[in-house]
This record gives structure tokens, C-alpha cells and sequence, in this order.
């Protein structure tokens, strides 16, 4: 079979058929939450604008934007745009700061993700037969059940793990001999650890891809992971929002950053600040309008994802989107420099004798803001050569991006490992 041949429709699609699949279904989205949810009637009236007003793809601009607090002020169900009977499935986001977002799908929503998550698997490799180990956590965040649907979609074998349990995780790999992992980078490196521990040489596995996401990571760490695991390491991404993972995943051929699956999602980068759309090819601001979702359908959904539209590569109507730097409200400004978790990372791991085990710690001292990179050494280096990495990284991190920093050693094994989406970044000021 050759490759092409495992490409559904859509995937092949010319760019002008895509923009008027597209447009013809921007249409129908902005008339459904015009119609149907309270919030986009008010809104689209107070901005001056009816769904009659979208003619070309570019009047998206002149719609008004979607935020996290008008999800919230919603809460729990007043976004849905069709009767709650209709709603097959609920999820939630967290929510750390106040009342979580809650989204809903209906039956026709849950099998456009799953078709759009069985590509996103196929995309980075997998194939039906194979057997994929599910460690994204099930429940309310959309990362398990959405895979789980996608790898069933696919007509794969899902083992349903769940994130945790990690000495598990490991038993079962060795024992049902999976061909892919989907999890989170950071988790992945618990299991790699785990793996170790348990005297099992992590490039000795069965594994041949791992599908990672819901949270940054950068190219340097997939390096990390394919070379700790010898495979074939895919980005995936997405947010509950939208629909949950599978907005955007990488193929295996390039991975030169995930392929938006455009057919479904509208994607634009916008100015932070402004709010002003931006060409591609510039950083900015992810923003997304669904184009086929039926229970809650969002409009220029701000993201506050930081990313760059590229044009298309191995599916070569889509865009893609450059693997995110980090959240717009992760930026750590230290003295006027800004910076984000992502460039230490790219830093760090890139260091022999460092284990990718770091943690950045803020602090304010006197007047000044102060950052400090806690980082665990590779077990097997001798104390000089971690002195001698320290001192590089923070060299390193001078030079590159412009701050001073404070490295310091932790002992192995100190610092907060992940089973889900980790955070890098403890603010004590
Ligand atoms: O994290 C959905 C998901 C699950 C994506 C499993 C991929 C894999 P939320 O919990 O709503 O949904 O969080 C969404 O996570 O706005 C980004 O900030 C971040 N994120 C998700 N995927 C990536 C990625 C899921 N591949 C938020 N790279 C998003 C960087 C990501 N950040």
C-alpha cells in the first residue's frame, strides 16, 4: 500500500476545494451560534455583525473574539446550541483559577473527533492491527477518552492505562509489547525512568512512536525521547475549548510541527495585545473558530497559545502550526528580558551529563526578580562534569536569551515528577 493510499478525503483535498469546504461551513457555524446560543446573539449584535456578513473567509476578522471568562460566565451549560438531551458526552477543564470550562458534544461531534484523532494516530504512524498504550488521563480532561475513541476509530488495540500507577505502566508495556504510547512528554520521561529502574533498557521495547501532548515541549525533547526510546516521537495538540486533542497533530514523514486539520478547525494568529490578526508566518496568538462542531460551536476562540502558521508540508492544503513556545500567560519577564520555560528546556537538554529533570524557581530578592533553574544531574556523570554542565547552562542561557540566571543541582530523584501535565514553573514572589 503506498502511503497516500491511508489518506481519507479530506487530506487530499486541493487548497481551493478546502477554502470553500471551509467558507461553507463558516457560514453554517456563525448562523448555528447566532441562532442557538444566547452569548453569540448578544455578541455578535453588540459588534455590529450578522452571520449575513460573512462572505469570504476573512470576514472571520470582523467577528468578535471568545475568552476562557465568557466560557466561565456561561457556566455549566449556557453555551451549548443545541437542547442538553442532544448532548452525548460532557468534559471539563480544571480549572486551577475558578469555576472549571465545561464543554459538550453530540453524537455527531464525538465521531468527528474521533475520525480527526484517528487520523492524528495515523498521521504519526500507527495502523490499524497495531496496539497503542493510552497514559493520557481519563475522566474530565478530553486526553484519554479522546485518544481511547481515536485508536478504536482507527481499528488499533487500546490498552486504557490512564495516567499513574507508573510501575504498572512499565509491566504492561514489557508484557502486551505495544506499538505506540500516547501520553504527556514529561510523563514519558517518569515511565523512561521507571523503565530503568525496573532494569529494563528503555530502547528495548516494543514502542515505535509516541503521540505526546497537552502540554510544551520542544524539539530538543523529542530528541531526548526518541533517542532515550529509539522511536518515532509525534506532537499532538489541543484544547478542551475546541474540542479536545486532535485540533492539530504531526506527521511522522516531516515532523516539522503539527498539521492543523483544517477541514474542521479555522485557524488565525493574532496580535497579544491588539487583538489585531497577523500574516502567516508571524508569531502570535493561536486563535480558533470550529467550523463543524454542533453542541458548542466557538467563534475566535483565543487560545493564548504562542505559536506561528506555517504553510503546508506533508499534507500540503493544511497549515501548520509551529510547535507552541509556551502560553502567553507563562511568560516569565525577569528584568526586562522575556522569556519562556520552553528556551531553557531547548537549552538544558541539549547538555550532556543533565538529566531532563529541571524545575524553574522565581523569587524576589532586594528590588530584583530572581530565576533559578533547579536541575537533576544525569545519574551516571561524575560530580566535575555536573559542575561543568551547570556552569554551561547558565552560560548558556546568558547568551541565548539574555538572563541571568541561578543553576543549582538537585539530587536525583528530588524534583516533582510528572503523571499528567507537569509544571515547570514555581512563582514564589
Ligand atoms: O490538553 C488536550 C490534549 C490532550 C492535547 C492530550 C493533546 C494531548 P486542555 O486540558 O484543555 O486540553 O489544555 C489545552 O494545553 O491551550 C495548550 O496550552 C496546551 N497544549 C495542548 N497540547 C499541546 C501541545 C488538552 N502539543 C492547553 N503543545 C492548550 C503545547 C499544548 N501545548
Amino acid at each position: 500500500m503506498t502511503y497516500t493510499a491511508v489518506l481519507d478525503d479530506a487530506e487530499r483535498m486541493s487548497l481551493d476545494e478546502l477554502r470553500a469546504v471551509q467558507l461553507r461551513r463558516l457560514q453554517w457555524t456563525v448562523r448555528h451560534a447566532y441562532e442557538n446560543v444566547p452569548f453569540y446573539t448578544r455578541s455578535f449584535d453588540a459588534a455590529g455583525v450578522h452571520p449575513d456578513d460573512i462572505r469570504a473567509l476573512d470576514d472571520v476578522a470582523m467577528l468578535p473574539f471568545t475568552t476562557k471568562d465568557d466560557l466561565r460566565a456561561e457556566y455549566p451549560f449556557g453555551m451549548f446550541a443545541v437542547p442538553r438531551a442532544q448532548v452525548l458526552r460532557i468534559h471539563a477543564s480544571s480549572g486551577t483559577t475558578g469555576r472549571p470550562t465545561v464543554v459538550g458534544y453530540t453524537r455527531q461531534d464525538l465521531d468527528t473527533w474521533s475520525t480527526l484523532m484517528a487520523r492524528s494516530i495515523r498521521a504519526a504512524g500507527v495502523r490499524p492491527g497495531d496496539m497503542v498504550h493510552n497514559a493520557y488521563g481519563y475522566g474530565l480532561f478530553t486526553g484519554g477518552l479522546g485518544a481511547h475513541a481515536g485508536i478504536e476509530a482507527l481499528g488499533a488495540t487500546v490498552v486504557p492505562m490512564s495516567g499513574g500507577n507508573t510501575v504498572r505502566q512499565v509491566q504492561l508495556i514489557r508484557d502486551f509489547q505495544p506499538d505506540a504510547i500516547m501520553c504527556t512528554p514529561t510523563y514519558l520521561l517518569t515511565i523512561v525512568d521507571a523503565m530503568r529502574d525496573a532494569g529494563i533498557d528503555p530502547r528495548s521495547t516494543s514502542l515505535r512512536v509516541a503521540i505526546l501532548g497537552a502540554e510544551p515541549w520542544t524539539d530538543q525533547m523529542r530528541l531526548t525521547i526518541e533517542e532515550s526510546l529509539d522511536l518515532d516521537a509525534c506532537d499532538i495538540y489541543g484544547l478542551s475549548e475546541i474540542i479536545g486533542p486532535g485540533v492539530a497533530s504531526e506527521c511522522v514523514e516531516s515532523k516539522d510541527g503539527p498539521t492543523v486539520w483544517e477541514d474542521h478547525f479555522l485557524p488565525e494568529i493574532v496580535d497579544s495585545e491588539s487583538g489585531m490578526p497577523l500574516p502567516d508566518g508571524t508569531q502570535g496568538e493561536l486563535v480558533f473558530t470550529t467550523l463543524t462542531k454542533q453542541a458548542m460551536p466557538v467563534i475566535r476562540y483565543r487560545t493564548h497559545d504562542l505559536s506561528t502558521l506555517l504553510p503546508g508540508t506533508s499534507r500540503p492544503a493544511m497549515r501548520r502550526m509551529a510547535k507552541i513556545t509556551g502560553r502567553n500567560d507563562d511568560m516569565i519577564i525577569l528584568r526586562g528580558v522575556n522569556l519562556f520555560p520552553t528556551q531553557i528546556e531547548e537549552i538544558a537538554l541539549a547538555i550532556p551529563d543533565l538529566s531532563p529533570h529541571f524545575l524553574l524557581e522565581l523569587t524576589h530578592e532586594g528590588h530584583l526578580d530572581r530565576l533559578t533553574v533547579r536541575v537533576e544531574p544525569d545519574p551516571a556523570a561524575s560530580h566535575s562534569a555536573v559542575v561543568e554542565a551547570c556552569v554551561l547552562l547558565q552560560r548558556e542561557i546568558k547568551a541565548r536569551i539574555g538572563s541571568t540566571v541561578t543553576v543549582v543541582t538537585a539530587s536525583v530523584g528530588s524534583l516533582p515528577r510528572s503523571e499528567g501535565k507537569l509544571k515547570r514553573l514555581v512563582d514564589l514572589r
